[in-house]
């Protein structure tokens, strides 16, 4: 059956554009090429110690850092070199879930962003976000906080440096010289988002339709109207293929690489990845004629935050076996915690304070600020994971290799001369007042090197933060209603021109909603 608007990739940015459209009664189908996540989604991977109490993986948000150290990873893409998460809620099902309510500044047109989308007109859409989905920096449901020595000791040396302590989320717009508790959209002490909120109130509704383990490999267009949607799923269409109704629309919400991908494999971006796809056996044949192809910026002004991690010990640091117990064998009393009602230690993720700094005039005359992290990871005891964010001049390119795999094809980090002293900076500022904690010595790197030498060698690959943005630009690939050339309609992370503030995904969902009432507000549509 034909649909009024099929969107691709059940991420954050999909979820909300489904929801929304089915809302105002149109007829929506969301495909998703991976399976299910929470429990509520029919996901059943959780751990021996939850058995009974209908918890996954991704709903405990104790969880989190077991993500990148189980031998079962069937969340992350296979075909993508970086971690991007395939299965229902994309992203927001496997990541630390830290929830930043954008800064007026995240969508300014000096951050290239459309001025309809500036100087205040972002803002209802922000609200419509936080009351679907409010933040909170307490997620265990009796309201304590837990861990809590790593927001001590990093507290106490930023209080050192001039920084303030603020809740974050009440202010959004300070971001210079602050700290506060990590803020998250957890909800009831499990995995909240947008697949506990907009898929829920989606999957209620009659006219909305979920098909998952299904694989969108192009827009079906006859010149510049989109007819469908090819997928592997035979079972929804003759061939996979599923169509539209008349004006109907595609929206592509497959994430930062998956978008590209698509795009490429249906005739639309630049020709060398046009070429790629023109030159394999299978995809192709089925590519448009070349005269209908339409060359569009897809993959350009690529940006993900440059992250270099400090470790440290400090004798107060319960370390907490730096999560490696935490699936098989919890410490027996906070897994009874967290079972009888959703609290404790396990009833958030690793990360317990985050800050931000202001720096300018260091090489050049751009602003450009750092966020900082300060968590427990995995095998280490505890890190501050410092990033450099909006201000970034830095940018990458993603595209396909001669296999179609997506990746990134020039790395976004310290590509502009201009990014790498601000970090190095900020490094250095992070721990200039050490001394003056007691205990707190910094192991990585030691005291045989400079903060110089760690920066110049830490190896680039590494310096990845996930939080990739701009592959399908406003204003670039996608006009101000993030339509591209009359064809289709896209929203997701890629569509922001460059990294908001902090991690991304609550600028990102508050887009999803400004870019979905403006994909219902434009004429001609279904
Ligand atoms: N962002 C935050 O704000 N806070 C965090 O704490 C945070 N942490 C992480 C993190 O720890 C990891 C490991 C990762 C990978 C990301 C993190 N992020 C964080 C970034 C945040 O999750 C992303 O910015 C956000 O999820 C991006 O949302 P999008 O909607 O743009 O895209 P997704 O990748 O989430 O979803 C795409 C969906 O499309 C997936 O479900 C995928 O399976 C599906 N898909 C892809 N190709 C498809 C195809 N061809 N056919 C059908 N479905 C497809």
């Amino acid at each position: 059956t034909p649909y009024d608007y099929i969107v691709v990739g059940a991420g954050p940015g999909g979820i909300i554009a489904a929801d929304r459209l089915s809302e105002a009664g149109k007829k929506v189908l969301l495909l998703e090429r991976g399976g299910p996540s929470t429990w509520e989604t029919g996901g059943r991977y959780g751990p021996t110690w939850a058995e009974g109490y209908n918890f996954t993986k991704f709903d405990i948000p104790g969880l989190f850092e077991t993500m990148f150290t189980d031998s079962n990873e069937f969340w992350w893409c296979s075909d993508i070199t970086v971690f991007a998460g395939c299965l229902v809620g994309g992203g927001t099902s496997v990541n630390g879930a830290l929830y930043w309510i954008p800064t007026a500044d995240d969508f300014s047109t000096a951050t290239g962003w459309p001025a309809s989308w500036s100087n205040g007109n972002h803002d209802q859409y922000v609200s419509m976000m936080q009351e679907r989905l409010p933040s909170t920096d307490h997620p265990s449901t009796d309201g304590d906080r837990y861990l809590e020595q790593v927001y001590s000791v990093v507290g106490q040396l930023l209080e050192g440096q001039g920084y303030s302590n603020i809740t974050i989320n009440d202010n959004p717009n300070y971001k210079d010289h602050v700290y506060g508790y990590s803020a998250y959209d957890f909800i009831n002490g499990k995995r909240g988002g947008p697949v506990a909120t907009y898929l829920q109130t989606a999957q209620a509704r009659s006219n909305f339709k979920m098909e998952m383990y299904t694989y969108a490999s192009s827009v079906v267009r006859n010149g510049s109207t989109i007819l469908g949607v090819q997928t592997n799923n035979t079972a929804i269409g003759p061939n996979g293929y599923v169509p539209l109704n008349p004006n109907g629309r595609v929206i592509l919400s497959a994430g930062s690489y998956g978008s590209p991908r698509i795009l490429f494999l249906s005739g639309i971006g630049p020709s060398d990845m046009l070429d790629i796809v023109s030159n394999d056996p299978t995809y192709g044949p089925q590519m448009p004629p070349q005269s209908d192809w339409i060359d569009l910026p897809v993959g350009y002004n690529v940006s993900d935050n440059p992250s270099i991690n400090l470790v440290f010990t400090q004798p107060s640091i319960d370390a907490y076996d730096n999560w490696a117990t935490v699936w098989a064998d919890p410490r027996p009393a906070d897994a009874a915690q967290y079972l009888e009602n959703q609290s404790g230690v396990l009833a958030q993720a690793s990360p317990r304070l985050n800050f931000w700094r202001a720096y300018g005039g260091i090489t050049d005359n751009v602003v450009r600020y750092l966020q900082g992290t300060a968590h427990i990871q995995y095998s280490t005891i505890f890190t501050i994971t410092a990033y450099l964010s909006t201000g970034i001049t830095s940018r990458g390119r993603i595209g396909i290799d001669a296999s179609l795999r997506p990746q990134p094809l020039v790395a976004p980090w310290f590509e502009d001369p201009g990014d790498e002293p601000v970090l190095l900076q900020g490094l250095k500022d992070i721990i200039s007042n050490m001394d003056s904690v007691p205990g707190m010595t910094m192991i990585t790197p030691d005291d045989t090197m400079t903060m110089e030498e760690y920066v110049n060698l830490y190896d680039r690959s590494t310096m990845d933060s996930n939080h990739w943005v701009g592959s399908n630009s406003i204003l670039q690939v996608v006009d101000e209603n993030v339509k591209a050339d009359k064809l289709y309609v896209e929203l997701q992370a890629s569509i922001m021109p460059r990294l908001p503030m902090g991690n991304p995904h609550g600028a990102l969902m508050s887009a999803a909603e400004h870019a979905v009432a403006n994909i219902l507000a434009l004429q001609g549509g279904p």
